[in-house]
């Protein structure tokens, strides 16, 4: 049973562009397994999640998304609107495809664009476990995210389950934090003690 659980508005939404590993980390987190079988996510799709904190076991609610289409007005509609309806936002690139990660630009933007209160930015390089010398870097990555003013940068891979418990233990530690002010819309002061960066 959860010790602890979060208001309906609460939640966790992860976006980023196709084939990242979006579904494949939440399936990580909630089977402990890789499947690689997952098909391709086409609406928002919620999943409850459970995850250890400081001994409590917390309750989160994680969004999935479908891959990013720029200038798509299908995910605008569809997107866009999610933004208001969560707190954390975790951006996912594939450490092996640049593309990938030259759409967090356009990602932040439009949630800084769409978003008007203080909302936690959780960047994720994901598929840590194939990734090679040539391919986005964790200096590369961990600078693109202080560039955009992130909150945390972490490296990931859903297939060896490497920081998949972290980063959903940091996404539920900034829910708790911003606890109080869900739905909220004036700035809050930033938050203090979390730690930014994470090594994979
Ligand atoms: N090697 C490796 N493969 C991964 C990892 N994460 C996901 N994959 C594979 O990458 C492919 C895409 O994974 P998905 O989880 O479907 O990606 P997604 O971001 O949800 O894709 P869309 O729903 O289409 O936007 C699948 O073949 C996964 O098995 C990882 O960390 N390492
Ligand atoms: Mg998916």
């Amino acid at each position: 049973m959860a010790d602890v659980t979060f208001p309906q508005r609460a939640n966790v939404l992860i976006i980023g562009d196709f084939n990242v590993g979006k579904s494949t980390l939440i399936n990580y987190q909630r089977t402990k397994q890789f499947d690689n079988t997952i098909v391709p996510t086409i609406e928002i799709e919620p999943s409850t999640i459970s995850v250890t904190v400081n001994g409590k076991n917390m309750i989160i609610t994680v969004k999935d998304s479908p891959g990013v289409k720029e200038d798509s007005i299908k995910y605008g509609r569809f997107v866009f609107p999610e933004f208001q309806n969560c707190a954390v936002i975790v951006f996912v690139y594939d450490k092996t495809h640049r593309p990938s990660f030259d759409q967090i630009t356009y990602l932040k933007h439009m949630v800084d664009e769409l978003v008007n209160r203080r909302m936690e930015c959780i960047l994720v390089g994901n598929k840590c476990d194939i990734a090679k010398d040539d391919d986005v870097t964790f200096e590369v990555g961990h600078e693109r995210c202080a560039e955009l003013k992130m909150d945390l940068f972490i490296e990931t891979s859903a297939k060896k389950g490497t920081n998949v418990e972290e980063l959903f233990r940091e996404a539920a530690l900034r829910l708790k934090d911003m606890e109080l002010e869900f739905g909220s819309t004036k700035v809050l002061p930033e938050s203090e003690n979390t730690p930014k960066s994470c090594q994979c």
